[in-house]
Formats: C-alpha cells, structure tokens, sequence
C-alpha cells in the first residue's frame, strides 16, 4: 500500500452538556479527524487532543502542526506501507502520542478496508458487544450529580464513573453509594492529589470502589505505590501509562493492580494491544478508556475493547452521551452494551452532511 495524502479535518462538536474534570472544563470538542488516502483504501482516524494541553500536553493546533510538518512527511516514499510500519516510521519524533496514534489508526483503517479484514478482528477480538460505564463530570451540587447519575442507570449503563479533585470527593461518593446502593462505582482523580493527601485518600475505602484512577501526579509512580500499600482499594493508572513499558514498570512496582488503556495516550491501537498482552500476562484486568470521541474514534476503541483482558466496563458510552448528533450512525446502549463493528476496517464512516456541518477548516497535506 503507498500513501498519497492525508487530510487533516478540524472539527468542533458540540457536547450535550459541559464536561467538568479536575483539569477543566470542556464545552465543545474541538478536535482533529485524519483521512488518509492510499492507493488501496482511505482510512479514518480521530486524534484525542483538545483545544488546550490539559489533560496531556497534547493540544489541537500543536497536534495538527507536528502532523503536517513531520508526521505525515515521514510516511512518504515508503512502498509497502501498512499498520505495523507507521510506529517504526515515527519513532525518531519525540512525544506526540495521541497525533502518532491519529495517523496510525488512519493508516491501519486504510489497510484493513483494503484487504477487507476488521480491526476488531486483527486486534484479536473475542467479544460482539462490549459493557460500557459512563463517566460522569464534576458536578454544581450533589442534589444535580445524583440527578445525572440517576438518568444514566436509567439508560443501562453497568458502571459509574465519579470525577473527582480536592473538595469534591468523599461526600459525592457518600451520596450516590447512599442512594443507588450496590451498584459498580469508580472514581477519576486525573491526578488532582499529593502524597501530602494519602491520609485523606484513605477515606475512599468506605465506599467499595471497584478502583481509584490515577489519584497523583502521572510521573509519581511511587507515590501511587506508597498509597497502594495502604488502600484496600484498587489503584488504576491512566496518565502514568504512557507504553507497554510503563505498565510493566508500574506493575513491577506495585502501582497500581488495573490499568486504563486509551490508544491515543500510547500512541495507537497497536501499542494498547501491547499493554493488554503486558497486563494478561500480570493478572492485571485493563478496560479502555475515552477521551469524548466522536462515532470514529469511538468505533475503534470498541474493537480494542473487545479483547479477552477487557474484563471491566469502559468509558466506551453510547454517542448520546456526548452528543446530540454524531459524525457517524450512532452507538447505542443495547442491555448495557455497545455493539462492536464488524465491516472493513473501523467498520463506520462519517456522515457527509455531518461531517460538513462540524468541519471547521480542513487541509490536505500530500506525500510524494
Ligand atoms: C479520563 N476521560 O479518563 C478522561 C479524561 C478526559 C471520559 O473521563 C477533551 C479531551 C476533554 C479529552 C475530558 C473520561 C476530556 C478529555 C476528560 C479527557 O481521564
Ligand atoms: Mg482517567
């Protein structure tokens, strides 16, 4: 397969309601979509930054620059390119792990459809459907979050998800364990705490949390070791693992007992392969994260997440979480799940007029 180009979108869709976490608070999703044309196929990808670095130091604009300039560059001339030899074709390029990612799934996408083959069926999937949990903002008041989270039961989902930062912890965890009783419960720290916090931290073992995600800094490792020591409760990392690498170390170390995996914080769906391998050969359980992808990038964490070591629900939530109006069909919740594609490639496309409708620039960058 030989590139010819990708296009690079710019998309802005709006979300159903603000998002708040402890890093901010996000409104619209103002992202990138990468179509990539080959001789065989075109293929889609969706890259994770936002408008701003908050979550990583990823951002929209610096994301699109690194791809026009050097990313994308780097794939011509290459004759037989497929999936496996975009990483390799990057790795001299620092960083940039959620545009590496972007390009990769755009590429692998390409090569499936080509050759008629799933991504859910050339990661190794062993699911049709996946269970999907929702993550679920920082809230005005506990009065509105238990309205929120109440909605969400309602729609099927299998697990809950509380974001949470200093200030907004032990009482809107009290709260919803109070008033929906057994149901499975997570909380989401994106790394709002201290060491200087462990004592405070250790309150959260009240509530029989399934894991605490990511509570401290993404390079303290140890501190989350520290903190494992005394937390009866599970401790996820999210940000801390940024490779198969990472998880192994982090798993050596005691850091954490589950890993969240989002293949653009590793740099692709091939890498989150990796770290499931890492992890099964553990006994640690992974579940794929999200970053508020559109029906794109939601399509390939699906596949991802139909792995056998996914054993607990995801962030893969149904489209209507986040939006109103999809760029693709939409994903709904059947009994809790997500169906996982099955056509070429991602399995889904975008809708034409709705992709128009949320583009805000575009910009094809050709390869010789
Ligand atoms: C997490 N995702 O698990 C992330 C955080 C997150 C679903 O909780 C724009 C882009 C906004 C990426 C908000 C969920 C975001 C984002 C939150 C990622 O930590
Ligand atoms: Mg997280």
């Amino acid at each position: 397969m030989r590139l010819r180009g990708v296009e690079i979108l710019h998309i802005a869709m709006p979300l159903v309601g603000a998002f708040r976490t402890s890093f901010g608070t996000e409104a619209v999703r103002e992202t990138l979509l990468l179509r990539a044309v080959t001789d065989e196929a075109e293929g889609w990808g969706e890259c994770g930054a936002s408008e701003a670095p908050l979550y990583s130091g990823e951002y929209t604009l610096g994301a699109a620059d690194v791809l026009r300039r050097h990313l994308i560059p780097a794939l011509s001339g290459l004759p037989d390119l497929d999936g496996h030899r975009v990483a390799p074709a990057l790795s001299r390029f620092k960083e940039n792990r959620l545009a590496k990612a972007a390009l990769e799934t755009a590429i692998l996408d390409a090569d499936l459809r080509g050759r008629g083959e799933s991504l859910s069926h050339a990661l190794g999937a062993v699911r049709t459907s996946v269970p999907s949990g929702v993550s679920v903002g920082i809230a005005d008041s506990i009065p509105e979050l238990l309205d929120t989270v109440e909605g969400y039961l309602d729609d099927g989902y299998l697990r809950i998800k509380l974001k949470i930062e200093p200030g907004w912890d032990l009482e809107p965890v009290r709260a919803v364990r109070e008033r929906f009783g057994d149901i499975m419960l997570q909380v989401d720290a994106n790394a709002a705490y201290e060491r200087a916090d462990i004592d405070h931290l250790l309150a959260l073992d009240a509530f029989a949390l399934s894991l605490v995600e990511q509570p401290l800094p993404m390079d303290d490792l140890l501190g989350h070791a520290a903190l494992a020591r005394r937390l009866a409760t599970p401790i996820c990392l999210d940000e801390s693992i940024l490779s198969a690498r990472a998880a192994a170390t982090a798993i050596e170390l005691g850091a954490c007992r589950i890993v969240n995996i989002k293949a653009g914080r590793v740099g692709g769906y091939l890498e989150s392969r990796r770290i499931h391998d890492v992890c099964a050969a553990h006994g640690v359980p992974v579940w794929c994260g999200g970053m508020l992808e559109t029906g794109i990038g939601r399509a390939a964490n699906v596949a991802l997440a139909a792995l056998p070591g996914f054993t607990l629900p995801g962030d893969t939530s149904a489209s209507e979480r986040y939006f109103d109006e999809d760029l693709t069909e939409p994903f709904r919740l059947v009994d809790g799940h997500l169906e996982v594609p099955t056509g070429p490639g991602i399995g889904v496309a975008p809708d034409p007029d709705r992709l128009a409708r949320y583009t805000v620039a575009r910009e094809w960058v050709p390869v010789s």
